[in-house]
């Protein structure tokens, strides 16, 4: 079997406001990827900080997370879908179907390129994010999901015996 890649997918709140959802996973389908995680997350500034790692001490960071955490457009759009594809050459194949970072060089018949903007303060809207190489892919995997939610083992797990750890349940 050819070399399975796993890569980290995220629907940015841009893609929610304008209803584009379906629109996307159809053109992602193209990839012939396979989906073993998704969830819909509220982003933290914690976990914004830790995505954007590389992005944290650009002086556009803060207008990059207002975009990120969906507060630009209000609280009804406070959230991303973030995906696990695996497949063979995973980034490669989502991040050529997703395109460009600047919407404005993106290839128009990319993702990015079709349905991308630039907003006040120079925030790019670029739709969805895609990791850019099997490492970035891993540490990404893992800053966004537990072993537990994604339904394959693909990195290797520990266990931990966690006491008295307070959780929310139904009433
Ligand atoms: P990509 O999302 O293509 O992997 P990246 O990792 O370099 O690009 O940057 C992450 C996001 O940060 C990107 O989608 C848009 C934003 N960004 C990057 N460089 C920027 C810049 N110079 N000005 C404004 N936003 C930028
Ligand atoms: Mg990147």
């Amino acid at each position: 079997m050819a070399q399975q890649e796993y890569t980290l997918v995220i629907l940015k709140p841009d893609c929610i406001v304008k209803s584009l959802t379906g629109n996307i996973l159809t053109r992602l389908s193209e990839a012939h990827l396979r989906i073993i995680g998704c969830k819909v997350v509220k982003v933290s500034r914690e976990l914004a900080e830790k995505h954007y790692s590389h992005l944290v001490n650009k002086p556009f960071f803060e207008d990059l997370y207002g975009y990120f955490s969906g507060k630009i457009y209000g609280a009804d759009y406070e959230r991303v879908i973030a995906f696990v594809y695996k497949g063979e050459d995973a980034c490669g194949r989502v991040r050529r179907i997703a395109g460009a970072t600047n919407p404005f060089e993106a290839d128009p018949t990319t993702i990015r390129g079709a349905y991308g903007r630039i907003i006040q303060n120079n925030v790019m809207e670029n739709v969805i994010h895609s990791s850019d190489s099997p490492e970035s892919a891993e540490q990404e995997i893992k800053n966004w999901f537990l072993p537990d939610e994604i339904v394959e083992d693909i990195y290797p797990v520990r266990s931990v015996v966690e006491n008295a750890v307070e959780r929310r349940r139904w009433v």
